[in-house]
């Protein structure tokens, strides 16, 4: 069989170099001291920590990494993604459910491209993935205002830019765009608006989730990733607390308002762990150092994540 689902392979991203925030980095630390893995462990759970240790990757640095146009610490984010790719790829080949904490959300280059090698090589389909974000994280190069790169790792596993950049120029496309969707988007750029649309990418903003509530929008979700020849193919979650409202999650560095609720955001983790198809789940986003009542958000974190592995109500 392809999952062993009783075992979660956890790599911890302490990883802040796709924008320019403090703390982001302190992400991993404080899930972890907040009690998940015994959480895990408790739901029955085999967890292995990848190398036993949260991860900052300051060995891989470059000794400089000055901007590419506005692209901001491209060799950094790239070398670091480069390695992450590699130990969510080493979980998934062992059939480990792969869970990854941040970390900002360009981490998700690495965990994505980690993540398709490996069901590309053990089923050979390719991976479908939920977006949940109040961001759309597709800018390119191009289109980028801000040159973090926090808010391009879409438009990199697509492969939206030809230009190879140094440090990001490894990135292999492997995510195609009928195979996405995002939930939960309320501030995406104007070009990143165009881009969507280009190309048909089913996108839920919190408009259409007032409009249809969270049950349907999940059930137009599972539906749209169960097109094409393989209706049952692994899908991988990746999850940006900046989703959630500033008032039920605010340590994050790019809060906005009129986001999900707390039981929209465990909606779908639930809805996606019945589907019985995850593979994967990042976690992104969370900053200690952001807001007055953190423990808030790193609790809420780590009930998103249990939820996604299946944690009942009842
Ligand atoms: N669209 C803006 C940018 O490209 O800088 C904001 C991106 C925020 C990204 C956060 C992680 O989701
Ligand atoms: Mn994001
Ligand atoms: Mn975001
Ligand atoms: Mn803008």
């Amino acid at each position: 069989k392809y999952l062993d689902k009783k075992q979660i392979g956890i790599t911890c991203v302490a990883f802040s170099g796709g924008q320019p925030k403090g703390g982001v980095d302190l992400g991993p630390e404080y899930v972890l001291k907040a009690g998940l893995i015994e959480q895990l462990n408790e739901m029955n759970f085999k967890t292995v920590l990848t190398d036993n240790k949260i991860h900052d990757y300051k060995e891989f640095f470059p000794k400089s990494d000055e901007p590419i146009g506005i692209i901001k610490r491209p060799r950094t984010v790239g070398i670091v993604n480069k390695i992450l790719a590699d130990q969510v790829y080493q979980h998934a080949k062992l059939g480990r459910l792969a869970l990854q904490i941040g970390g900002d959300h360009s981490m998700a280059i690495g965990t994505i491209s980690g993540m398709a090698r490996a069901v590309k090589e053990r089923l050979n389909q390719d991976l479908k993935v939920i977006w949940i974000d109040a961001h759309a994280d597709i800018n390119t190069p191009q289109t980028t205002e801000t040159g973090n790169l926090h808010g391009m790792p879409v438009s990199y596993l697509i492969g939206l830019t030809d230009e190879k950049i140094e440090g990001l120029d490894w990135i292999v496309p492997c995510l195609k765009p009928e195979n996405l969707v995002y939930i939960g988007l309320r501030d995406v750029d104007k070009d990143e608006k165009q881009i969507l649309k280009k190309y048909k990418i089913q996108a839920f903003s919190m408009h259409d989730i007032d409009r249809y509530g969270i049950g349907k929008i999940l059930d137009m979700t599972i539906e749209h990733l169960s097109k094409g020849p393989y209706p049952n193919s692994p899908i991988h979650l990746s999850f940006d607390i900046d989703a959630l409202d500033p008032t039920v999650a605010g340590s994050t560095g790019t809060p906005v308002r009129g986001g999900l609720t707390f039981r929209e955001g465990h909606y779908i983790c639930e809805a996606l762990h019945d589907t019985g198809r995850l593979v994967g789940l990042d976690m992104v986003e969370l900053n200690p150092a952001i807001g007055d009542c953190h423990e808030d958000t790193i609790t809420i974190g780590c009930s998103l994540i249990r939820a996604t592995f299946g944690e009942s109500l009842l």
